[in-house]
């Protein structure tokens, strides 16, 4: 099994990123950020309570969200592995997935760290809120709380996986392509040693 997580601030391009590098790989995109609007769509208890977070700018409660990893990892037994995007957020949340990592014989192969600056990220937040129709995208004042709350809780997961010297750094700031084909370089190269 290959595991890999995808890091970086909101608006990073996590998302745009994943989705063609579980095309490429053939793992299994797990995006709490896409779990929990499919819940709000559904309207389930979990999404309702999910909703008021995000449309703060703040996160969801850790239990919520591990366990809607830990099911989706139960529910995917024959996975080659999996990619990881947005999530873990906290250091909390790391240290479940180590745990339930471990519980399937696996764990994280790689971090890859996207870096791209807060004016930027805005930037791009601010023009995805024309379209999206995400209530966390529609003002400015909420972005710059999620870039707040990134900074607090969620950059010191960096350090939980640095310690072990998985993350690589990867500029995200750039063409699409020209990003996509440095984070397969990576993974290309991490995959050629694991076998
Ligand atoms: P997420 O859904 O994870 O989303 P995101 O951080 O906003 O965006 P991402 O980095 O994926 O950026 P994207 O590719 O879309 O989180 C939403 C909320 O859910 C959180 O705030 C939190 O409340 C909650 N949540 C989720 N997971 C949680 C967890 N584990 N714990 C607690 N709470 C959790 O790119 C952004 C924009 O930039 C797009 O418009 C894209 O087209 C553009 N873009 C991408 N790459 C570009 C490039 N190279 N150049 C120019 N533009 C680019």
């Amino acid at each position: 099994m290959f595991n890999l997580i995808l890091f970086g601030p909101p608006g990073s391009g996590k998302g745009t990123q994943s989705e063609k590098l579980v095309e490429k790989y053939g793992l299994i995109h797990l995006s709490t950020g896409d779990l929990l609007r499919k819940e709000r769509q559904l309207k389930t208890p979990l999404g309702i309570e999910a909703q008021q977070f995000i449309d703060k700018g703040q996160l969801v409660p850790d239990e919520v969200v591990i366990g809607m990893i830990s099911s989706a990892l139960d529910n995917n037994p024959d996975a080659r592995g999996f990619l990881f995007d947005g999530f873990p957020r906290t250091e909390a949340q790391a240290e479940a997935l180590d745990k339930l990592l471990a519980l399937k014989r696996s764990e994280i192969g790689l971090v890859l760290f996207l870096e791209v600056n807060e004016e930027e990220l805005i930037k791009r937040l601010v023009h995805r809120g024309k379209t999206s129709g995400r209530t966390d995208d529609a003002d400015e004042a909420i972005q710059r709380k999620r870039q707040e709350v990134y900074k607090n809780e969620t950059l010191p997961v960096a350090s939980h996986y640095s310690k072990a010297k998985k993350v690589v750094n990867v500029n995200g700031i750039g063409e699409i392509d020209e990003i996509f084909s440095k984070l397969a370089t990576h993974i290309d190269k991490k995959m050629s040693k694991a076998v």
